[in-house]
């Protein structure tokens, strides 16, 4: 068989056998007419632009309003994560647990290995090297992406720390994870998104959309990550690392675990209201956390990704200006709306809609539709170093000290503002327990209240049951715990309005955690943990009538027995590993109430 043409611009690093070894193999199942290595430098970046753009793929927009941003629009049957079509391939079905769908590794590899077949005929095949974490950090991670779309090549760019800096990480060793990745044809029933944790390979197809296709991010940070973790010892979480500076100069950071499209990249990129005037946020990471044990027994948080691929509608100057701000230039829009002078338009951006717009799917829409000019799940994907407010720790090797621990999901009823669990293995139940409403990210009906343990439903890689025995664990090898909160900043009134303002008057509540976290502010007990009394919250200067925050605050009862009962069929679901110690939290609980 003969060798695919290297494409002339790539030098093949020929350091690593293995690595060289793993591509031609892959060549030689895939076919494709060249073989192309990324080396990250802004030349390839112009470079492969131009190709993107001069193939269709890329639109530029207007340079004057959005310098090197490029619009793209997913096929219409491919613009979210795709749960059912995500598969967990161990050596043994139970490794992967009651929450993942399972195929043996041999059945995947021969069904995939059919459909990767001779599917790059045609097309470049692209050999990305990134690494997950910052440079020289021993935290990080290299994995190589081999993939036919020149889009996922410029996301991941934006995404990871991608090229050279990945090859130089990773030397001689062979410990890379293995990402092979084409679109083929775009057809659904030929979609498969499948991780095989014990050869730390991930094999994608049929998808070019977000975390179905950028390996590095859901599928290796998460997925395999949460593997490798178990085993290694540390925690892969879907988690925002966040710094807050109080007005005396201490510096705290915390991590937050959303479901997706529940406030991850808002909370990451708070600006806080006029009355918190001396407090400074800053940005660590706005989707993954990389969690690990210090010598010194504190927990720390390094976010692995480089950039955010981030929600776009609601995003707005008023709700997000940093995120607004981030998106100025040399951004990748996925599956916006286009203005007619060659701007980017969502559902929630500033402003009244313009007149007309060309929709997400490239037809056009005059203002009054009723179809949604952008699509729910349309993103940005751009440069950590676009951010205003980045934290000058965002590259640090050892990441961040963990002083409080954030879950929260998206819930009309029932969950308060804030509460405080009793112990660690309370905030573990909490988090387990997470219920949220699903949204536009995942494929499948939206605003049904699932169960979303710690927003890991979709990433967890394993067993649910032996990922909480792991959380649990954690506790013996930390000095100081991290204290555990649930927040919820979607609770409604009965006319359906968000009863607490959200998004930079999130900033009170978490004044308040912090305050908790360093044992400076006062709470009151109730049968689900502890919450702030009446005083403890800093409501100064926000304009919100007082049943509302009384309603947004409220536990009680009734909702919460239904609440518990409802967590029957989780605890059901896992009942060959769920831990002891959390079915003993939720009886206890049941016996309360
Ligand atoms: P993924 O990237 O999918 O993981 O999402 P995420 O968790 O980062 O969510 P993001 O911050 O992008 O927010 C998702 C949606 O929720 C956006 O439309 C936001 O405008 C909205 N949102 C975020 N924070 C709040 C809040 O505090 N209150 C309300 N009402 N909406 C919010
Ligand atoms: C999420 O769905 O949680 C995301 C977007 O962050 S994706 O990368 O598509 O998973
Ligand atoms: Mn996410």
């Amino acid at each position: 068989m003969s060798e695919p043409k290297r494409a002339s611009h790539s030098s093949v690093p020929a350091t690593n056998a293995k690595l060289s070894a793993w591509v031609d193999e892959v060549a030689r199942l895939t076919k494709p007419d060249r073989v192309y290595w990324c080396d990250g430098s802004a030349e390839e970046k112009t470079r492969l632009t131009e190709e993107a753009v001069a193939r269709g793929v890329l639109l530029p927009l207007n340079p004057e309003k959005r310098p090197g941003c490029y619009l793209h629009r997913s096929n219409p049957t491919d613009v979210a994560r795709t749960e059912h079509l995500t598969f967990i391939c161990s050596r043994e079905r139970e490794a992967a647990g009651p929450n993942n769908n399972w195929m043996s590794p041999v059945e995947a590899y021969a069904k995939l290995g059919r459909l990767f077949d001779g599917a790059m005929k045609g097309r470049t095949m692209y050999v990305v090297p990134y690494l997950m974490g910052p440079a020289g950090s021993q935290f990080s991670k290299v994995g190589i992406e081999l993939t036919d779309s020149i889009y996922v090549v410029l996301n991941m760019r934006i995404v990871t720390r991608m090229g050279r800096v990945a090859l130089d990480a990773l030397g001689n060793a062979s410990d890379f994870n293995r990402g092979l990745h084409s679109t083929l044809d775009l057809d659904p029933e030929k979609r498969f998104i499948c991780h095989f944790p014990e050869d730390n390979t991930i094999w994608s197809i049929g998808s070019g959309y977000g975390g179905n296709a950028l390996l590095g991010k859901k599928c290796f940070a998460l997925r395999i990550g949460s593997w490798l973790g178990r085993h290694e010892g540390w925690l892969a979480e879907h988690m925002l690392i966040l710094g807050a500076e109080d007005p005396q100069g201490r510096t705290s950071y915390v991590v937050a675990a959303f479901p997706s499209a529940c406030g991850k990249t808002n909370f990451a990129m708070m600006v806080p209201p006029e009355r918190f005037k001396g407090w400074k946020i800053t940005t660590i990471g706005d989707d993954i956390a990389w969690l690990r044990i210090g010598a010194d027994g504190r927990l720390w948080a390094v976010n692995p990704e480089a950039g955010y691929f981030g929600v776009a509608p609601g995003t707005n100057f008023k709700t997000n200006p940093n995120a607004m701000k981030s998106i100025a230039r040399d951004t990748i829009f996925t599956n916006v709306a286009l203005t007619p002078d060659g701007d980017v338009w969502w559902e929630g951006k500033d402003g009244e809609p313009p007149a007309e717009l060309i929709d997400w799917k490239g037809r056009p829409w005059k203002r009054g539709s009723t179809e949604l000019a952008a699509h729910p799940n349309s993103r940005f994907t751009a440069p950590m170093t676009n951010n205003p407010i980045l934290s000058p720790r965002a590259d640090d090797a050892d990441g961040v000290p963990i002083s409080a621990i954030i879950f929260g999901g998206r819930r009309a009823s029932t969950v308060p503002v804030v509460l405080q669990s009793f112990t660690w293995s309370h905030g573990v139940y909490l988090g387990a327990t997470m219920g949220s409403e699903t949204t536009a990210a995942a494929t499948g009906k939206v605003g049904v209240v699932r169960r979303d343990p710690m927003a890991m439903l979709p990433f967890c890689g394993y067993d649910m049951g032996d990922y909480f025995a792991h959380w649990l664990r954690i506790q013996d090898r930390l000095t100081n715990p991290p204290p555990i909160f649930l927040v919820n900043w979607f609770r409604k009134s009965p006319d359906g309005k968000f009863l607490w303002p959200g998004f930079g008057e999130n900033m009170r509540v978490l004044e308040w955690i912090l305050a908790r976290a360093h044992g400076e502010a006062g709470a009151r007990e109730t049968v689900v943990g502890a919450v702030p009394r009446a005083g403890d919250l800093d409501l100064t200067g926000l304009d919100l009538p007082a049943d509302y925050l009384a309603a947004a605050m409220t536990v009680d009862r009734d909702e919460w027995r239904a609440e518990v009962e409802s967590q029957g069929e989780l605890f059901g679901k896992l009942d060959a590993t769920m831990p002891a110690a959390l079915r003993l939290e939720r009886q206890l609980l049941q016996a309360k109430l």
